[in-house]
């Protein structure tokens, strides 16, 4: 199967007084028409979909525009939420949303849900974490000490069981780095995140068990540690700090191969 990996898309966002809504209109054409193209078969939406909690009438009637035209070509979504977004509000209609093979993760209620195909020989699962933090997460794990993101994170794929036999992709919003401080992190989307340094940080090694992990959060488009750990990165430029970005649209293809294919 094909996937395009997406995040950060903050529908409704203003740079000042400047609206961005038909950049977006414009971005998001241009996946369709990639997504056509490409004959994909499912998108990640990997969190931060709107850029505000109560987001304005034009950024969820281009949702709704970007969803409906998904379904239409019988592209699969995978949705989670990101910080900007309302849990609650995002949720709003997953349950009848999944029969049109959207499916959206946007509240954790204690398990990390996944939604699994067969692919010919090749069984692939895709796990979706709703954007998390240790205070969403301790009740539900009490045996276990969750002071921080890395904690709580660790914590929810330890009490899941996934079978390694079988191709699993995460979809999730957080911040990703190695033990170290990395360089590589220079973009993300505040610089609040980034002083706050390790305390806000999840090692990468927790995701041993996936093949694939689609994240959001930062805006720069890079890997974290391996190659299979990835943020899109934002499909606009939407901060200075993001002037020399080369936007990118990763293009993933799950097969019976050992490794995923990334493009
Ligand atoms: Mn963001």
């Amino acid at each position: 199967m094909k996937f395009l990996h997406l995040g950060d898309l903050h529908l409704g966002k203003t740079l000042s007084d400047f609206d961005l809504i038909e950049d977006q209109r414009y971005i998001l054409d241009q996946i369709l028409r990639i997504a056509d193209k490409e004959s994909i078969d499912g998108v990640f939406i990997a969190g931060d979909v709107y850029d505000k909690s109560i987001p304005s009438e034009a950024a969820t009637r281009l949702l709704d525009y970007f969803l409906i035209e998904l379904a239409k070509k019988e592209i699969k979504v995978f949705m989670v939420s990101g910080n900007h977004d309302s849990d609650d509000r995002l949720n709003y209609g997953s349950a009848l949303f999944a029969s049109n093979q959207i499916f959206i993760s946007a509240v954790f209620d204690g398990t990390l849900h996944k939604q699994s195909f067969a692919d010919g020989d090749t069984e692939i699962a895709i796990y979706m974490l709703p954007f998390v933090k240790a205070s969403q997460v301790r009740h539900y794990f009490p045996d276990e000490d969750i002071r921080n993101y890395d904690d709580a994170v660790r914590a929810i794929i330890k009490n899941t069981v996934i079978n390694r036999k079988h191709k699993n992709i995460l979809v999730a919003h957080q911040f990703v780095a190695g033990r170290e401080e990395d360089p590589a992190l220079a973009g993300s989307e505040s610089v609040g995140t980034q002083s706050v340094g390790l305390v806000e940080k999840i090692g990468y090694d927790c995701f041993d068990d996936f093949d694939y992990v689609a994240l959001g959060h930062i805006h720069s488009p890079q890997k974290v540690g391996r190659d299979e750990i990835r943020y899109s990165g934002s499909p606009l430029k939407y901060s200075l700090s993001e002037a020399n970005n080369e936007k990118t649209v990763p293009l993933i293809n799950v097969s019976a191969e050992e490794s995923v294919q990334i493009e």
